[in-house]
């Protein structure tokens, strides 16, 4: 085994050395004295979020003296009553305790102790038990409880409770897989305040799927190959980034690394050295939100998470291993997130930084002077993964020796299962004797604070396409590009468009390169469907980033999630459509990009049962950003590999 890594001890320093370092353990405990003193814990109280509140952009660009600063979403578990809270500590205070409204704010996320108590909930309900029976299921003791997020979809008696509705799957042995065995037609609706079930639909009865699931089950997968071979990567003089606390170099590249525990991942500053200067290229990029909707409207139409806002996708974070999730020379970064009662709880190993081969960077033959040049493409990659339920994502940022800098997610996991009817059914594939597997989307949101050479940035949305034939363009071979700035919020929802190799460019109003051009990079899109649930579905309200491939606002050091801060059973509204609202100028400011992509997942059989990485993304490339191919001065990686 070659593989070396080196760790980064979160839990060694209280205080971090930088204003967006990820708060620390002894910051949360801090925080939550403060909050204990002003009465704020007093009763049962779950912390549904808790993370740095992050200084102003322009406190931060200043090198002000910053108050620092820690947000939790706390929840009475008695009554279900919720509070926004922001301590300063330093000041040792409170700074806002806000407490919300259900009906127009919607509810905190699912806390940890949510997921125990449905399954108790369920298995004790009368009802539950008779519309188990009824299918043959007699014990519930082999019944596995999933609580899905509810949604908002009009119902006064649902949408007033906090609450869960609940899909059910047998679990015949403690290392079956669940997910194999659907209990389909059947949900159990529970008010996670008042603990009990209220309500069950039943609407049909299908044959629970035999057939086992469990791939790490030898009878089920065979036995392992013996044809693959060692891969080793080495690099016997260490790698060639440097990690200092949570600043990381590599190249020309620099940034900040942070985590928080709804959105992940998160990087801050990202700059590239050149011309003897640092050049900034985006303040903070995370993915702050996705949704993931099902595409079945029989009883089950309300299954749709937002999982970072619902659940929080930084809180599942993996420990990663070396030599099995990440191979070579190795730097991990610890992640400090807090269980329900607000306490500390360290992720080891939750993000990884190492730096990869990528095969060719450039490479030319000459046919006149005879040169035969071949360079060798790196990468540095900065990931984490996070399991949501069923499905797993790994979240991967790469920046490349050429300004190009790309955004990858891997799902993988199980797929959310249901029984196949056994006819024709549009809305699922069968992918396994009697199982099923709904068509459904995973929509991801980037947030993208753009700073392409400073604050003063605009986008401008680039296409392609022939012109017909006519007097300047005899013989119909023309190909023009069409550049439309978009100078105001209310313009630029704007959708990818594939047949016109539709791009968009984030440019500097102040730089320009050695041809008199803004200085850019340029968004290259992946033109998959956005959401596809009907513009008047209740899911469309509460998810509208998703309804368009691209947005771009004004910064706005409150506007940090797509679909608002509070997610959970909002009722719509929130988030990009509100920031919008007031149609601010986006021509020469200081804006956010945020961009939605991912796959509309028709499920294959080739999925099951667990299913190989499906890869989406996006790449942001420097357009006019440098003078010119700055890897002219990447060494061959070996002598020979230069000829002429
Ligand atoms: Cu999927």
């Amino acid at each position: 085994m070659t593989d070396t890594a080196a760790r980064v001890d979160e839990t060694a320093s209280s205080h971090p050395g930088h204003p967006l370092d990820p708060a620390t353990a002894g910051e949360y405990l801090a925080g939550r004295e403060i909050m204990a003193a002003a009465g704020l814990l007093a009763g049962p109280t779950g912390f549904a979020y808790y993370g740095l509140e992050e200084p102003p952009k322009e406190d931060v660009l200043a090198g002000r003296d910053l108050d620092r600063r820690l947000r939790a979403f706390l929840i009475n578990l008695d009554t279900g009553a919720s509070t926004d809270v922001i301590v300063s500590l330093p000041g040792q205070r409170v700074i806002r305790a806000r407490r919300l409204d259900p009906r127009t704010d919607g509810q905190m996320p699912i806390i940890d102790a949510d997921y125990a108590a449905v399954e108790e909930i369920v298995r004790a309900d009368p009802g539950w038990r008779a519309a188990m029976a009824r299918r043959g299921l007699d014990d519930v003791s082999k019944i596995r409880a999933c609580p899905i997020t509810a949604g908002v979809f009009g119902v006064a008696d649902d949408d007033r409770r906090r609450m869960v509705r609940v899909l059910a799957f047998v679990q015949e042995s403690e290392h079956d897989l669940a997910w194999a065995h659907p209990i389909d037609g059947v949900a159990a609706y529970v008010d996670l305040v008042e603990k009990k079930v209220f309500k069950i639909t039943d609407e049909f009865e299908l044959p629970v799927p035999a057939e086992s699931g469990d791939y790490d089950d030898e009878a089920v997968r065979g036995p392992h190959r013996t044809t693959l071979r060692p891969i080793e990567i080495t690099q016997p003089e260490g790698p060639s980034f440097t990690l200092d606390g949570h600043a990381l170099r590599w190249q020309d590249w620099s940034m900040r690394v942070g985590f928080d525990a709804r959105e992940g991942l998160t990087l801050h500053q990202i700059s590239l050295r050149s011309g003897g200067r640092e050049r900034p290229v985006i303040y903070r990029a995370s993915i702050p939100e996705m949704v993931v909707p099902y595409g079945d409207p029989r009883f089950r139409y309300w299954q749709a998470y937002l999982d970072a806002g619902e659940y929080l996708i930084g809180k599942t974070a993996n420990s990663l291993e070396l030599g099995c999730d990440c191979l070579g020379e190795v730097a991990y970064l610890d992640a400090t997130v807090t269980d329900d009662a607000g306490q500390p709880r360290v992720i080891q190993n939750a993000i990884c930084i190492h730096e990869e081969d990528f095969g060719i960077l450039w490479k030319h033959t000459d046919i006149f002077n005879g040169s035969a040049a071949s360079r060798r493409q790196r990468r540095l990659v900065v990931s984490y993964f996070t399991t949501v339920g069923n499905y797993d994502y790994g979240f991967y940022w790469y920046f490349y020796l050429d300004g190009t800098i790309e955004c990858e997610i891997k799902a993988t996991g199980v797929l959310f299962t249901s029984a196949y009817p056994g006819s024709d059914h549009p809305y699922s594939t069968e992918v396994a004797p009697g199982l099923a597997a709904p068509v459904h989307q995973h929509l991801f949101s980037a947030r993208l604070d753009m700073t392409v050479d400073g604050l003063a940035n605009a986008v401008e949305e680039v296409d392609v396409s022939g012109r017909p034939i006519g007097p300047d363009n005899p013989y119909g071979n023309a190909i023009v590009q069409t550049v439309t700035r978009l100078t105001r919020e209310s313009q630029a929802g704007r959708r990818a468009d594939g047949a016109r190799g539709r791009t968009w460019r984030i440019i500097s109003t102040e730089h320009v390169n050695r041809f008199g051009r803004p200085v850019s990079y340029t968004l290259y899109p992946e033109s998959a469907p956005v959401l596809l649930a009907d513009p008047a579905a209740p899911l469309t309200a509460r998810a509208g980033f998703a309804i368009n491939h691209l947005w771009v606002t004004r910064y706005d050091p409150d506007q940090r999630y797509p679909a608002g801060d509070f997610v959970n059973q909002h009722p719509g509204g929130a988030g990009i459509p509100a920031f919008i609202a007031g149609d601010r100028d986006i021509n020469g400011a200081d804006i956010v990009v945020w961009h939605t992509f991912g796959p509309t997942h028709v499920p294959r059989p080739e999925d099951w049962p667990v299913m190989p990485i499906a890869r989406c993304g996006f790449t942001l490339k420097p357009t006019g950003f440098f003078d010119r191919n700055p890897t002219l001065d990447v060494p061959p990686p070996s002598p020979h590999c230069s000829v002429g």
